[in-house]
């Protein structure tokens, strides 16, 4: 492979970091006269944290909560968790409405810590790092991602957040993917989310599940469930699914609106289910 960097002299590299590769291979080379001391490397290795949620948002309408792990117990020591929240369009708006919060106090917020981002990753565009137990006020963006990063350090938890993220706007998608909100990781305890499917001009609209793993059975799904409602969150029932679905399966609802409501209770976590909708006339 072609080396990323190649290294010599006396003023150490600045830190780098590699993404997307499963392998690092770092190769020294000597010659046959001159040596000095040689060099020292610190590395770090991380990936998706099992708390992470990244598959969150929808077309306008949508809604859901992002709550701390264990909340509204106390959250764990020496995490990082992300969340995104796409919207579809950057002419959408997201908002974020900070329902509970309590994160360790510090006038720098240097402990715990939770930090709001415009964009789609926890680099770039920051626009607030919040601790203590005051609820920061509402954020509202035209845009298509917005993005969070919660971090605790080794000692003082606290009960943490509970966050409602909204979209609204006027740019709906013709067709698009729903996915549990860590899918292809399992997803979380006491999850709320539902996502608005309103392709426009549709009168019928297709639901095809490639994916779909959650706890429970059929027709009670009393723990985890998938429900598709007809219009908004309040609209007549169509369907309710929970189990493990060996293959993809299909329908087709006459629509022009659906609602696809995600929920799950406080104990036992599956892979979840992926989700693509079409408008289907
Ligand atoms: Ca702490
Ligand atoms: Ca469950």
């Amino acid at each position: 492979a072609t080396p990323v960097r190649k290294y010599c002299g006396s003023s150490t590299p600045a830190p780098i970091t590699i993404t997307g590769q499963q392998y690092v291979y770092i190769q020294f080379s000597t010659d046959g006269s001159v040596q000095r001391s040689g060099f020292r490397i610190r590395y770090t290795i991380s990936g998706p944290s099992d708390c992470d949620q990244l598959n969150l948002g929808g077309a306008p309408g949508s809604t859901g909560l992002i709550k701390s792990p264990n909340y509204p117990d106390n959250y764990p020591k020496n995490i990082e968790c992300k969340y995104r929240v796409n919207s579809g369009s950057s002419s959408n708006w997201i908002s974020l409405y900070f329902l509970a919060f309590n994160v360790e106090p510090n006038t720098q917020c240097r402990f715990d810590y939770l930090q709001v981002f415009n964009g789609p990753t926890t680099i770039l565009g920051s626009i607030g790092k919040y601790c203590g137990s005051t609820n920061p006020s509402t954020i509202t963006r035209t845009t298509s991602y917005m993005s969070m990063k919660f971090k605790t350090d080794g000692s003082v938890t606290r009960s943490g957040f509970n966050v409602r993220y909204s979209i609204t706007g006027s740019y709906y998608p013709s067709s698009g993917t729903i996915s549990s909100p860590s899918y292809p990781a399992n997803y979380h305890n006491n999850a709320e989310n539902s996502y608005v499917i309103k392709p426009p001009g549709a009168t019928r609209i297709q639901l095809v599940f490639t994916n779909f793993i959650l706890e429970g059975s059929e027709p009670s799904c009393q723990y985890d469930s998938v429900t598709i409602k007809r219009g908004t969150t309040h609209g007549t029932q169509l369907d309710k699914f929970c189990g493990t679905k060996s293959a993809s399966f299909t329908r087709t609802y006459t629509a022009t609106q659906l609602t696809l409501m995600f929920k799950t209770d406080r104990s036992i976590v599956r892979s979840g289910f992926r989700c693509v909708y079409s408008r289907y006339n």
